[in-house]
């Protein structure tokens, strides 16, 4: 006999993309807390989490006993990889093309909740964090990175284009890291997640047991207490001012000639780099980056919705996905040639 209050049926498992599933939300003491946990994906975000997380922000936003909202990860790999691109093209090929950009204009919504949000919103940027994951993190007030952090805004790898609001805060980052990081898709370590601009603190992963407790109790207050200056670059190259100077200064068709002549081997992993990408994500991301500028986050999201709208269904975003993602190691064979052929087309569009 089950317990009197307990359901005679078990609840049924949800499918991946159901509200609740793979997203825990809690309170205590103050602090609202969401935590993503889908192991198996690295928790990249079903259009599920997107929805969970949204309306938990939107009730706690009322909540006057709610002083200070975090975002974590239950796994030590990742904070998270990313809006679930894989099932995004498997409902293009199903052609579900209105769902697909039902989630993204869900995604895009939350990416703006987030930047306006009235409380204090912490981030902990525990391992990969890349794409969607910094779509979630970023546009908000605090941005923790630890020894293990690695950033990264990888779409033109997939034939995609940095979005959830990249063409604002990318262009707003310390001089050229935009375009590095957006154009080659570089995974950058704490330092360079620090000197970007993309996190606000860095502190080691063995303290972030203490820094949740402390933010419970103390609020905001307490990152600046447990802020540590990382240890010097281990996991990547060290970018260094000059090829962020020419990623700053040197139009796209000239980048990969200058770049061949740095004598730096992050310039060498950074024309490779750009070298193996999507030669019309290259071109979109590139004005994506020169129009965001001057925008707003509202106007630059509506922008990347329409250009979500005509990339997703691109063979190159088939091709992408299919290369990094489905049948890995595969060498994506792209529509165009190179950036000159791919921007001959994008004007013409
Ligand atoms: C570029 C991307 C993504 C990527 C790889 C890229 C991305 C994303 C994932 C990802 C990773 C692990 C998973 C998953 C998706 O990988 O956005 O479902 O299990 O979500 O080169 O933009």
């Amino acid at each position: 006999m089950p317990a009197p209050d307990a359901p005679s049926v078990p609840a049924p498992t949800p499918p991946d993309g159901l509200a609740q599933e793979h997203v825990l939300v809690q309170s205590r003491h103050g602090l609202g807390e969401i935590v993503l946990d889908r192991p198996h994906a690295l928790n990249a975000l079903t259009p599920g989490m997107v929805t969970t997380i949204t309306r938990a922000l939107r009730t706690w936003a009322d909540e006057d006993a709610i002083h200070t909202v975090l975002i974590r990860s239950a796994l030590p790999r990742a904070f998270c990889a990313g809006g679930d691109v894989r099932l995004m093209r498997e409902w293009v090929r199903e052609g579900r093309l209105d769902e697909v950009m039902e989630f993204f204009a869900t995604e895009y919504e939350l990416n703006e909740l987030i930047a306006s949000y009235s409380k204090p919103y912490v981030a902990l940027l525990d391992g990969v964090a890349m794409g969607g994951g910094l779509g979630l993190s970023v546009h908000g007030s605090h941005r923790v990175v630890t020894q293990h952090s690695l950033l990264a805004m990888p779409e033109t790898a997939i034939g995609f284009f940095p979005d959830v609001g990249a063409s604002h805060f990318l262009p707003r980052l310390a001089p050229g890291w935009g375009r590095y990081l957006g154009l080659t898709g570089a995974r950058t370590d704490a330092a360079g997640a620090l000197d970007s601009g993309l996190a606000t603190h860095h502190v080691p992963r063995e303290r972030l047991g203490d820094l949740v407790e402390a933010l419970a109790h103390e609020g905001v207050s307490a990152l600046d207490a447990a802020h540590t200056p990382p240890a010097p670059a281990h996991a990547s190259p060290t970018v260094d001012p000059a090829l962020l100077r020419v990623f700053g200064t040197t139009p796209l068709e000239e980048l990969g000639n200058v770049l061949a002549h740095l004598p730096n081997p992050a310039a060498a992993t950074a024309l490779t780099a750009l070298r193996a990408a999507s030669p019309a994500s290259l071109v979109i991301t590139d004005r994506l980056l020169r129009q965001g500028t001057g925008d707003t986050l509202h106007a630059c999201l509506q922008r990347e919705l329409a250009t979500a709208r005509a990339m997703v269904p691109d063979s190159d975003f088939d091709e992408g996905v299919r290369c990094a993602l489905v049948e890995r190691g595969t060498r994506p064979r792209w529509r165009d040639r190179d950036v000159r052929q791919a921007a001959v087309k994008e004007d013409v569009r």
